[in-house]
């Protein structure tokens, strides 16, 4: 692969959460390029997509200087760190940033991985008839792991994980929630259905959302026909 000399290059596409940072990119408007990876077809798992992400896992980053990044937390917090986006991610001696830290790992490695499970679930369940099972047990673990960010927004002052101010752990939320059918969650989770609809009305966002609820549809049509991701 050629690293472009001016400009990331963002490895993702479709059904992938690299939604979430082509989002980081347009509220930083950070010039970049996405590259889609067929990962209905086993795009991200080829000898070349490999030496990019060794895990073999969308979105993956080249940086202008060819270095090649994985981990979506990851990348969101290098890239908003290093564009000084200090809305999205509170710098090292804002008083916010313990909190926002702790958000954000939550939700890296709290819920992230409970999301594969339900959208993965085939990979978890040992017969093949278990799997709306193990789709059913991944969603009860998210939606209580979504609580824990809906009780402290409640507790807290405003309508955001930091109170009044917007950062990347609501972005990441908002995008993860998109995912989801939220019938019936805003008696479930009030105030996170509150946040998200804020952050998906932020007018660098709304189209990226709109894309996201276009893929939701269109995935659980492939998933029906028996072609969603293997
Ligand atoms: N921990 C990784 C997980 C990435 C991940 O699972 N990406 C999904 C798309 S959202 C993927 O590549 N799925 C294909 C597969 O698991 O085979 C990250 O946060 O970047």
């Amino acid at each position: 692969m050629e690293p472009s000399q001016f400009m990331y290059i963002l490895y993702g596409g479709p059904y992938t959460r690299a939604l979430v940072t082509e989002m980081v990119m347009a509220e930083g408007d950070i010039p970049h390029e996405v590259r889609n990876v067929d990962i209905l077809n086993g795009g991200h798992r080829t000898a070349e997509f490999l030496k990019i992400n060794p895990a073999g896992w969308v979105p993956a980053l080249i940086t202008p200087e060819g270095e090649q990044l994985y981990e979506t937390p990851a990348i969101n917090l290098y890239l908003a760190e290093r564009h000084a986006l200090t809305q999205l991610v509170p710098s090292v001696t804002d008083k916010e940033r313990g909190k926002f830290l702790s958000g954000f790992f939550f939700l890296a490695g709290e819920l992230e991985p409970v999301m594969k499970r339900v959208f993965y679930a085939h990979r978890y369940a040992v017969r093949p008839e278990d799997e709306d099972q193990a789709k059913r047990m991944a969603m009860a673990t998210a939606l209580e792991r979504l609580s824990v960010i809906e009780r402290q927004i409640t507790a807290g002052e405003g309508s955001y994980f930091l109170g009044e101010r917007f950062s990347l752990v609501d972005l990441t939320l908002a995008y993860w929630l998109g995912t989801l059918d939220t019938t019936g969650m805003h008696d479930q989770l009030p105030a996170l259905m509150k946040m998200a609809g804020l952050v998906r009305a932020r007018a660098k966002l709304v189209s990226h959302f709109a894309r996201l609820d276009e893929d939701k549809v269109k995935y659980a049509d492939l998933l029906h026909r028996g072609k969603g991701v293997k």
